[in-house]
């Protein structure tokens, strides 16, 4: 079938997952033939190997294998079921499955965000800056699917321990200073939860907003997201991204596809496949996606990124609870106080554990132990501090 034609009709999800089998496959081969994934590893201290910092310029990505220990995991799947089983029933419900009042009515922003089974929420809209200017193939899904499903879950730091630990992990933050620079600064954070057959898509899009035009761009301007993967990810669920848009500058997204016969399967595309505990790093400017899930395997991704100070300092607020609002040192130095909070929570848990030196923080520790104070003081609504860009 012609692809134009196949984007014109609604597929079944079975008949989505079958037609996608063959470029998947491709996508694994293109994705093999460049590689770009390993254990993480450091030349001395913590800089970064260089063929790793290499790699990941050249392509815009790298998945680093096997971060997280077995016991960390267990605890980030455990919590996240925890979180799973406290959210609204249904969306804008006020209670869980179990009819206890549902996680999140506690915090300024919200803790999840629902779509349609298979849908594409933001392809082809203004929403989120419209930054995905292309509409996906949404699948009909089962006769029986749920009207909403579970789609992202935000503040993994007010809501999870494991989650605040996992943001002071020592070889993510090293990574980031080796990317961004000893006083980089965090991004945001959201969990992205792929539900097998049902998952929604998240549209072609290019992540950074307000740095295209600077007299300064670069490769590198829009900082980079970790994702940490709490199941295997396939073809089916995963990300894919173009390697080396990175480099490319604002791409025109509608016009690829059309130049692709209306296909959202673009060429040069390669998918993200992870075992658990991995962890993928992709810069921002990478064009990147994830199609509607018709698999039968669950995605959870604990996505969170960081940015170079100087990028962040000065600009306005996109992406976040209220946008237009200026980065000053100070807007920096409440959300940066959220990775200090979290070396010193993971501290507690891991003892034996080289904790991270987090430059911006050298000589406040104290001030920022893990405790319940430090809880209402920086972590209660920190989301609130994003720092997108
Ligand atoms: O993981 C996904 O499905 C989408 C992730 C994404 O688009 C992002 O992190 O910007």
């Amino acid at each position: 079938m012609a692809e134009a034609a196949f984007a014109d009709r609604v597929p079944t999800a079975a008949e989505h997952a079958a037609s996608m089998a063959e470029y998947m496959h491709a996508g694994e081969q293109r994705g093999r033939a460049i590689g770009n994934r390993g254990p993480v590893r450091f030349a001395s201290g913590n800089v970064l190997a260089g063929e790793i910092q290499g790699a990941y310029w050249e392509h815009g990505f790298y998945v680093f294998e096997n971060v997280i220990g077995t016991e960390e995991l267990e605890e980030l799947r455990a919590a996240m079921a925890e979180m799973l089983s406290r959210a609204p029933v249904a969306k804008d419900a006020e209670v869980d499955a179990s009819g206890r009042p549902a996680l999140g009515s506690e915090f300024k922003r919200p803790t999840f965000t629902w779509v349609r089974p298979l849908s594409d929420p933001v392809g082809g809209t203004e929403l989120v800056g419209g930054r995905h200017p292309s509409k996906m193939v949404e699948p009909k899904p089962r006769e029986d699917a749920p009207k909403e499903v579970l789609h992202l879950v935000y503040g993994m730091c007010q809501t999870m321990d494991a989650g605040l630990r996992l943001y002071g992990h020592p070889q993510l933050l090293a990574i980031a200073e080796n990317i961004n620079g000893a006083d980089f600064t965090p991004f945001n954070d959201a969990i992205f939860v792929k539900q097998p057959g049902l998952g929604g898509s998240v549209a072609w899009h290019q992540d950074g907003l307000t740095h295209w035009n600077s007299p300064d761009w670069n490769e590198g301007i829009h900082g980079f997201n970790f994702q940490v993967q709490l199941y295997p990810t396939t073809p089916g669920n995963c990300l894919w991204v173009v390697p080396g848009t990175h480099k490319r500058g604002k791409l025109d997204i509608k016009a690829m596809v059309k130049a692709n016969g209306g296909s959202e399967r673009l060429p040069d595309a390669v998918p993200l496949t992870c075992q658990p505990g991995d962890v993928t790093m992709v810069n921002r400017q990478m064009l990147h996606c994830s199609f509607a899930n018709t698999s039968p395997d669950l995605r959870i991704s604990m996505t969170f990124g960081f940015h170079r100070r100087a990028s962040v300092v000065g600009a306005r607020s996109v992406l976040g609870a209220n946008d237009g609002e200026l980065y000053d040192e100070q807007r920096v130095f409440d959300r940066s106080a959220v990775i200090a909070v979290a070396i010193d929570a993971r501290r507690q848990r891991f003892p034996d554990e080289e904790a991270y030196v987090y430059q911006p923080f050298v000589g406040l520790e104290d001030d920022f132990r893990w405790s319940p104070d430090t809880y209402e003081r920086v972590i209660r609504d920190y989301n609130l501090k994003d720092l997108g860009i």
